[in-house]
């Protein structure tokens, strides 16, 4: 019997009490890349022990989607003890104030269905997303980091989602939400792996001071706004998001049933703005600076993009989402930065609410399960030169097929799907076509090309760079024509 159980558990890592797998996972690689080269030694599924948590480390397409599709509730669940993570849903209950980081419960569901994007929203978004001028505002030869310029343009589609408000260039507020962003991006969750990964915990207790910080600096900036909204709040008018969560706490007010009992508190309401406002900015901008570095690695793929949309027709400097069939090797370039550096190559953790199973191996209730997405959009069974950035033949997708391999879940799948998948593909195909349309990228003079190693932390971003984006003769003539 004993031989039977033991046959059922995944490989393990050596582990040892209170230390768990820390000897075995001494490593200066990022914990997407180790877990992948681990897989060789140990297969698509195994475990380790971080401290005293069962981790379950899942590598391969068939497995992921036994425990995103196939049993995603059952895999739904989140960690709780990560204590960063804990902090910025700051207050009281903090599974029910947040979307990204609680369990799958009635409470968790009830914002995302009534209120959170939902396909009126992205309509919303895309108009706003169309209309949003900051990248026709960058005029002139000059080397500029594209951080500024980019997550501004990406801001304003998620501020007027949220907030029905934007910001312009040299705005203090939106200087100080770039910041907080930023110092929240590069702290919270760093704890879920120092456990596993002492190299990250430098300076920990300057990590939680930064966190703290920048999460006070957005919680005030969240309740300015909420203030801001019920001073003129109307019944009659859905301007954005924070509207429709008002209206949706008011009725559970009025009407104890509507919601199953489940009660809105105003912390519930900011961390979910919160949630979508955080994940619309640091995600889609990501992507974008993502692209830039490819481009500026494979000048063809741009070249290949513009000649794209000269023989379509759609040349034009408003590209719409009405062209998006029309530029089939654009929304490939868009695809292959996906798979080659995902956003979130770890996922967000899951955890098992019940014991269960992934294919032949048995998982306890309250294990932890991470789907190393980086595996799966590097796996060599199931892509031709994987490490290679290749937007062409070798990634085509099959006629009638979104995607082009079965191991490919950039937004992640099932219960716990990416919310704004839809959203984040229009952004990505409009401003794209517009940085393409009006500008050449290169690297300034003497300048190295920047690296395609990313930062590794809660999204994986590219380290620091500049551009040199040089206006299109054929955009200034058709500039002048416009205006
Ligand atoms: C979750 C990817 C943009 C909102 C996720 C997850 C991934 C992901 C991989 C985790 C899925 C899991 O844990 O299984 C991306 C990518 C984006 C993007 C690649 C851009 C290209 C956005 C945008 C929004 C958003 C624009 C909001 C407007 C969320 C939320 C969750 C989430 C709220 C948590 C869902 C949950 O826990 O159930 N995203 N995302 N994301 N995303 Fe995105
Ligand atoms: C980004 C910094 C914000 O200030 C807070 C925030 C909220 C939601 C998080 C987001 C951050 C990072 C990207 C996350 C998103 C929820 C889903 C998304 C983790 C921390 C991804 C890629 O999974």
């Amino acid at each position: 019997w004993a031989f039977q159980t033991d046959e059922r558990n995944p490989p393990s890592l050596p582990s040892w009490p209170i230390i768990g797998s820390l000897l075995s996972l001494r490593s200066d690689r990022a914990p997407h890349v180790f877990f992948q080269e681990l897989q060789e030694k140990y297969g698509d599924v195994y475990s380790l022990m971080m401290g005293s948590h069962n981790v379950i480390i899942v590598n391969s397409h068939h497995y992921a989607k036994e425990v995103l599709l196939k049993k995603g509730k059952t895999f739904a669940g989140r960690p709780r003890t990560v204590s960063s993570i804990h902090f910025l849903c700051t207050k009281t209950a903090w599974t029910k104030l947040t979307i990204a980081f609680a369990d799958y419960s009635a409470t968790w569901k009830f914002p995302p269905e009534d209120c959170a994007p939902g396909p009126q929203h992205v309509r919303d978004g895309s108009a706003s997303i169309e209309q949003t001028s900051e990248l026709r505002h960058l005029s002139g030869a000059r080397t500029t980091g594209p951080r500024e310029a980019l997550t501004r343009a990406v801001t304003n589609v998620v501020c007027s989602l949220c907030f029905s408000s934007s910001y312009k260039r040299g705005d203090p507020e939106f200087e100080s939400m770039l910041q907080y962003s930023q110092g929240i991006v590069d702290t919270v969750a760093k704890d879920s792996l120092v456990d596993i990964f002492p190299w990250l915990q430098i300076f920990p207790n300057e990590d939680l001071r930064i966190l703290k910080e920048c999460v006070s600096v957005r919680d005030k900036l969240l309740e300015t706004k909420y203030r801001e909204h019920k001073a003129d709040y109307s019944d009659s008018v859905q301007r954005d998001l924070l509207d429709a969560l008002l209206r949706a706490k008011r009725s559970s007010e009025n009407n104890n049933t509507s919601t199953q009992g489940v009660g809105l508190t105003d912390d519930h309401l900011l961390m979910t703005v919160g949630d979508i406002f955080g994940a619309g900015v640091e995600t889609t901008t990501t992507v974008l600076k993502w692209s830039i570095v490819y481009l500026v690695h494979y000048p063809e793929v741009g070249t290949s993009s513009c000649t794209d949309m000269e023989m379509s027709g759609t040349w034009r400097c408003d590209s719409n989402l009405s062209d998006r069939g029309n530029l089939p090797y654009l929304a490939a370039t868009i695809r292959e930065v996906l798979r080659i550096r995902p956003v979130s190559p770890l996922l967000i953790p899951h955890v098992a609410v019940a014991d269960t199973s992934i294919g032949e191996y048995a998982v306890k209730k309250g294990a932890r399960v991470i789907v190393n997405l980086w595996s799966l959009h590097h796996d060599q069974r199931e892509w031709k030169n994987p490490d290679l950035f290749d937007p062409g033949e070798s990634r085509k997708t099959e006629p009638g097929c979104a995607v082009p391999s079965a191991s490919y879940l950039p937004f992640g799948a099932g219960v716990r799907v990416c919310l704004g998948e839809a959203l984040a593909k229009m952004e990505l195909f409009l401003f794209l076509s517009w940085l393409l349309h009006r500008f050449t990228l290169e690297m300034p003079a003497g300048q190295p090309l920047p690296s395609l190693d990313g930062k590794f932390g809660v999204v994986l971003q590219p380290q620091k760079f500049k551009v040199h984006a040089h206006p299109r003769p054929g955009w200034k003539a058709k500039r002048g024509a416009v205006a």
